[in-house]
């Protein structure tokens, strides 16, 4: 799995050459990185299903852009004001917040432009351009965010609803854009990441309980039972992934990030 870091970092140190004087923050915002996630979970899911991964290598690179964007606006003080990310000072706190807008605005641009550029025939690059402007855009992510925002004492059903949005869909991406790539579209798929998803923003939950944020699983519906709604999202994911790949570098992958 550590190839496959090395393999990301140096496709994204590859993009951002190109950035004159944005280079050195756009260097900031993506490295050292943070755990990869959603690029690693793509070039694994390819892998078992024995697909060279340079095929997804943009891809993979370019969600994790539009990734390291939502944090870096997340952190803004108009929105979560938050001041550390990733074990060093936020962007807005590194270089301005106008920089922090700016560098947010052109990962997610570029994201685009690198996904435009991927080495896939163009009905492949087509879908995956539509799958990750509808689940990153005003119908996905950034839906889950302005629901996040105007929520106040939410219930169970309405949490799940930020969290299918605010995570569950960027982890889509990274899922179904490896289905199409290694031509094997189904529903699953779809099921896989909102299993894991919800499990993954619940863990997030639970390591964060000491924030008291307002709108968190724990607040809607208890420690306890947030706790055993993340074991049993786990679960499920991990046999699904199992029936669809086995007990490959996806499983293993899952397994140790959830
Ligand atoms: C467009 C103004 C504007 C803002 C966009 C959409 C958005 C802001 C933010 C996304 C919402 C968000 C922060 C969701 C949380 C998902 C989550 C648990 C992120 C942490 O992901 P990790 O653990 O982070 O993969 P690392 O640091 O490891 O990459």
């Amino acid at each position: 799995m550590m190839d496959f870091v090395n393999i990301i970092n140096n496709k994204l140190q590859e993009f951002i050459n190109d950035y004159q004087e944005l280079k050195e923050p756009m260097e900031y915002a993506l490295f050292p990185g943070g755990k990869r996630f959603r690029p690693l979970l793509l070039l694994s899911i390819l892998d078992d299903l024995k697909k060279d991964i340079n095929l997804g290598l943009e891809v993979a690179c370019a969600i994790e852009m539009i990734h390291t964007y939502s944090l870096i606006h997340d952190d803004l003080p108009a929105m979560d004001n938050d001041d550390m990310r990733r074990g060093k000072p936020s962007m807005h706190i590194a270089y301005g917040e106008n920089i922090a807008i700016l560098v947010g605005d052109a990962l997610l641009t570029e994201s685009f432009y690198w996904l435009s550029k991927a080495n896939l025939p163009d009905h492949q690059k087509v879908k995956i351009i539509n799958l990750i402007a509808k689940y990153t855009g005003a119908r996905g992510m950034i839906r889950g965010q302005v629901l996040d925002i105007k929520s106040f004492n939410v219930n169970y059903e309405e949490i799940l609803e930020i969290y299918q949005h605010k995570t569950v869909d960027l982890i889509a991406c990274a899922i179904l854009s490896a289905a199409i790539i290694g031509d094997v579209e189904d529903p699953a798929w779809y099921e896989i990441a909102t299993e894991l998803g919800k499990a993954f923003q619940i863990k997030d939950d639970l390591d964060d309980v000491d924030k008291n944020e307002e709108s968190t699983i724990i607040k809607a519906i208890g420690m306890q039972n947030a706790q055993e709604l993340f074991y049993k999202c786990r679960v499920k994911c991990l046999n699904l992934i199992n029936d669809k790949l086995g007990k490959e570098k996806t499983y293993k992958l899952v397994e140790t990030v959830l």
